[in-house]
């Protein structure tokens, strides 16, 4: 005799291990953004790295058309709960573009044109799959999801995959970002439905 049924645990993800709990899986990308969408030149595009010490590294556009890029295919997950399943992008990975500044560092926060910000632990942006990404499904980066260049680190909710990145600020303190600010959990692993604060 078995108990178990499909669906034990309450979690509506039609059974695929992919999905976190509380998602479901959608298939046309939805756009979220809290005010308009800016539309950066890739001619006047640049990414300002800042480190503890407060000394910029500028990476232009042609910088980063140089560092070497991959293809990647991810799962992604927003906190309004669509995941979206083998996405795939072209990138620079994070740890190209900090390169030896992150050796000391704790926390990145991370600069937006429009103002958003978020912040990340360095750990998640040096030790796991994190990339600048400007290619989405073999197109150039549209502006609505955060062309030129947005930030993709699909570990965590895509809050954290900051749109139109300008800069990364290396701190050894944690500093909220936008939707941290406003009560979104500061951390945001979506496999342990950390949505809010406290969850
Ligand atoms: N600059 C910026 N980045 C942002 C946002 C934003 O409003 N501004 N929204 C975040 C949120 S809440 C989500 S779910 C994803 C959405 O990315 P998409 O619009 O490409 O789906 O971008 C994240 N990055
Ligand atoms: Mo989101």
């Amino acid at each position: 005799m078995s108990v178990i049924s499909r669906g034990f645990g309450g979690h509506d993800d039609g059974g695929d291990a992919r999905i976190p709990p509380g998602q479901y899986e959608t298939y046309d990308f939805p756009v979220l953004s809290t005010g308009p969408t800016p539309h950066v030149d890739r001619a006047e595009w640049a990414l300002d790295v800042t480190d503890l010490e407060g000394a910029v590294t500028r990476w232009n556009w042609p910088d980063l058309m140089r560092a070497p890029s991959e293809e990647f295919t991810v799962d992604i997950h927003c906190v309004t709960k669509w995941s979206m399943l083998e996405t795939t992008w072209r990138g620079v990975r994070v740890t190209t573009v900090l390169g030896e500044s992150a050796a000391e560092a704790e926390y990145a926060l991370v600069r937006c044109h429009g103002g958003y910000t978020t912040n990340l632990p360095m750990g998640d942006l040096i030790d796991r799959d994190a990339w600048i990404a400007y290619e989405y499904e073999g197109d150039d980066l549209e502006p609505a999801h955060g062309g030129p260049a947005r930030l993709l680190v699909p570990h965590l909710y895509l809050w954290k995959s900051a749109k139109w990145i300008e800069g990364i600020e290396l701190h050894l303190d944690d500093q909220p970002g936008f939707w941290e600010t406003l009560g979104y959990h500061e951390y945001g692993d979506p496999w342990l439905e950390q949505r809010y604060a406290g969850d």
